[in-house]
């Protein structure tokens, strides 16, 4: 089983000891003591991240009184959504991880709307179709990969806040420990190589590819993957080698899907190392999600110059 489900129902946010900007400090812990948890409830949650691929806190806040769905990629940091946003904060700290943003970005903000957008822009067409397969932040470090100094790592988790899903889209997800089972053992080989071409994701801007990359690594484990991004330099004499790997990993990772429809009030921690994720098609129903990353407590990382704390460069 990969996809573990958490009820929060019976935990109460105590909310007056939050302050009302997340943004503010979200490294400090002090500040975010929202829920009462034991250890032996946060060593559960804790071993849930580590084994499954996706945990879903189910009610976790009521969307009785939830906003317009807004039109638009950047949050308008109304306070419905900080306080949420603090929720999932919350939750990422009791679990070792802290929230992480990208200057690439849309400018490094903390969390973004994922909502079908208006207008003709590629990235407007894009919010109402399908979502292939991928993990994020795929032309960042993959852990602590030697060869991308001075980039900070990709985020050890995506999440997926869920405001509203009336058209029941599913949130597709792809478990790599299937996927290893299903590849020849040669094809892994090809896939620990650096010798992949990864263009940054669509909302990445700015960003430099990374050339001579490897898709796959362990110790500690990490997959970077995107069925549109990745390809192989045609000239490099390992080509068709490398070539046929990545399409036998394209072919088995479409293979390895299972579904899970996020309802109102969950808040979904993707595991983006050893889970690659997409969705399906969004269609003109008014789904809103916030999304964010977090990186596990102690990872190396390179705060952006001149931006908030938990802006990483680039
Ligand atoms: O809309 C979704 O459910 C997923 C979006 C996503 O994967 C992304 O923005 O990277
Ligand atoms: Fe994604």
């Amino acid at each position: 089983m990969s996809v573990k489900k958490v009820d929060l129902k019976n935990f109460p946010f105590k909310v007056e000891r939050v302050p009302d900007d997340p943004t503010s400090a979200p490294h400090d812990k002090t500040l975010y003591n929202g829920y009462d948890f034991d250890n032996a409830f946060i060593s559960d949650l804790k071993s849930d991240l580590k084994t499954n691929s996706v945990v879903v806190f189910e009610n976790v806040f009521s969307v009785n009184q939830l906003p317009d769905v807004p039109e638009d990629f950047t949050p308008t940091g109304d306070k419905f959504c900080s306080d949420i946003v603090n929720r999932a904060i919350e939750l990422l700290l009791k679990t070792g991880q802290i929230p992480v943003s990208y200057r690439s970005e849309n400018s490094g903000s903390l969390y973004v709307n994922l909502v079908p957008m208006e207008g003709e822009s590629q990235q407007a067409i894009k919010s109402t179709k399908d979502m292939r397969g991928h993990t994020d932040a795929i032309a960042h470090a993959l852990v602590e990969e030697e060869s991308v100094k001075g980039i900070s790592p990709s985020p050890n988790t995506v999440i997926l806040i869920c405001l509203s899903n009336p058209g029941r889209t599913a949130t597709k997800i792809c478990c790599l420990d299937d996927v290893l089972q299903l590849l020849k053992p040669e094809t892994i080989e090809q896939l620990k190589l650096p010798q992949f071409m990864v263009q940054p994701q669509g909302t990445f801007k700015d960003l430099e590819p990374l050339i001579n990359a490897p898709i796959l690594r362990d110790n500690p484990q990490g997959l970077r993957f995107s069925h549109g991004k990745i390809t192989v330099d045609k000239m490099s004499s390992n080509a068709e080698s490398a070539e046929a790997a990545l399409e036998e990993l394209r072919s088995i990772v479409s293979k390895c899907y299972e579904y899970v429809v996020l309802k109102p009030g969950d808040i979904a921690f993707i595991n983006n190392h050893n889970a690659i994720h997409g969705r399906a098609e969004v269609g003109d129903h008014k789904r809103w999600l916030l999304r964010m990353y977090a990186i596990n407590n102690n990872t190396v990382c390179y705060p952006a110059n001149g931006m908030p704390s938990y802006v990483l460069h680039p």
